[in-house]
């Protein structure tokens, strides 16, 4: 309908799961698989998908969870009884030291295929990155950077991120993982403290005590021992409530820009949580979805591969707004997509009366009151790039 074609001189891979979407962490719980196929019909309705290769993914093996996640863990994670079952009296304390179950993590029925299947769109995303099959590779079922190697955490059980980092590390010398999340992209950040081959950064709303996980303060760079070749390689961007489009994009560009420079990354992980954007139900930002989608187009303007992963996102017509702009982004099509918008809006037929793009106004959420100062975002700026002092590639 829009005569879609594919993008000039590299490959775009789209890797999706349809099974994930029928998994419920409850009625309540903020995380909503249907918001994968709400982005992946919108996606459709574009005709974006004439212009990638389309993966139906598998499901990621015990073997492959085993290369992050002890054996211990991943076995009660496959034999918990769902939450509306007897529990398992022959193990009484495993539930509280794997942190499965309660209303953050439920024991809901299918878990761990939901957790194998989110793990095997990131784990061929990797390999198709692997075999130069794919430049870009697009996996939003993945993106869970909470989850650690024997403990569930924040909505996360399986770590698909360090999964395809480790598959990534086999063919490249050095990964770049960003993480645009609302939230500390914890879990990531500690699974790699011990190398200097992966830098982790994270942006986030950071508030100790009160906004989870509470970790991420601009001091926190993993372990600083002597002998920790990691050691300066995880940096953090601590934010306040309300951060805009424009003061994101100043600090996005700075940071990211410059890691570039030092770090010389051979490939980019990106986790496009969409939990930053304005109006989420958890989030605290007041990005827009081309505030976010910039964070994606900055990236492709380095020339290397890049995964694209999911993550958090709680109002699920933004997420599928985020994340199809996103996909009109890697194929570069973001231009003719806001052009077009005006005359078709084919949104219509998902989200009755709301456009996607109007070029003025913002549309997601109300707006809050924005607690980043500029002289606090450049003393961030100034931080981070004396950190950086101690990266070279
Ligand atoms: C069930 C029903 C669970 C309603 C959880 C918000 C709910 C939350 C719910 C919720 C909620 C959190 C904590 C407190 C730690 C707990 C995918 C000391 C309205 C990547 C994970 C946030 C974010 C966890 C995940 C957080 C991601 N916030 N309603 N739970 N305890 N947990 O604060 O980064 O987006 O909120
Ligand atoms: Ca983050
Ligand atoms: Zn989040």
């Amino acid at each position: 309908e829009y005569n879609i074609t594919r993008p000039k001189g590299y490959t775009v891979s789209y890797h999706f799961n349809a099974d994930m979407e029928p998994h419920h962490f409850g009625l309540t719980h903020p995380m909503k698989p249907f918001r994968l196929t709400l982005t992946k019909s919108l996606v459709t309705a574009y005709g974006m998908n004439f212009a990638m290769d389309n993966y139906n993914t598998r499901i990621a093996t015990y073997e492959e969870l085993n290369s992050f996640h002890t054996s211990d863990y991943l076995d009660y994670l496959h034999m918990a009884p769902p939450e509306e079952m007897p529990r398992d009296i022959d193990n009484p304390d495993k539930e509280v030291k794997f942190n499965l179950g309660g209303s953050d993590c439920p024991l809901f029925h299918g878990l761990y295929d939901y957790c194998s299947m989110s793990a095997g769109s990131s784990l061929d995303a990797a390999r198709k990155i692997c075999n130069k099959q794919s430049d870009i590779a697009i996996a939003w079922g993945g993106g869970l950077h909470h989850a650690k190697k024997s403990e569930a955490s924040g909505f996360c059980y399986i770590n698909d991120i360090v999964l395809a980092i480790l598959q990534l590390l086999r063919c490249y010398p050095r990964v770049l993982y960003i993480d645009i999340d609302v939230h500390h992209g914890d879990g990531v950040e500690e699974a790699f403290y011990s190398t200097d081959r992966v830098l982790t950064c994270s942006f986030h709303k950071y508030a100790p005590e009160v906004f989870f996980p509470g970790t991420g303060g601009l001091d926190d760079n993993g372990p600083r021992s002597e002998h920790n070749p990691g050691a300066h390689h995880a940096i953090n961007v601590p934010l306040n409530d309300g951060i805009t489009d424009e003061q994101y994009a100043h600090l996005f560009q700075s940071i990211i820009g410059k890691i570039n420079e030092k770090f010389r990354p051979s490939v980019i992980a990106l986790q496009c949580g969409a939990d930053s954007l304005a109006g989420d139900r958890l989030g605290r930002f007041n990005l827009q979805v081309q505030g976010h989608g910039a964070c994606a187009k900055f990236c492709k303007t380095f020339g290397i591969p890049m995964i694209m992963f999911g993550g958090g996102g709680y109002t699920p017509r933004n997420v599928a707004r985020a994340w199809a702009y996103e996909t009109s982004v890697a194929i570069e099509i973001d231009e003719k997509i806001n052009k077009i918008i005006p005359e078709h809006t084919p949104w219509r037929k998902h989200f009755v009366h709301e456009e996607l793009f109007p070029s003025l106004e913002q549309i997601l959420g109300d707006p809050r009151v924005n607690r980043n100062s500029q002289k606090r975002l450049q003393e961030i700026i100034q931080h981070v790039h004396e950190q950086l002092r101690f990266v070279n590639a």
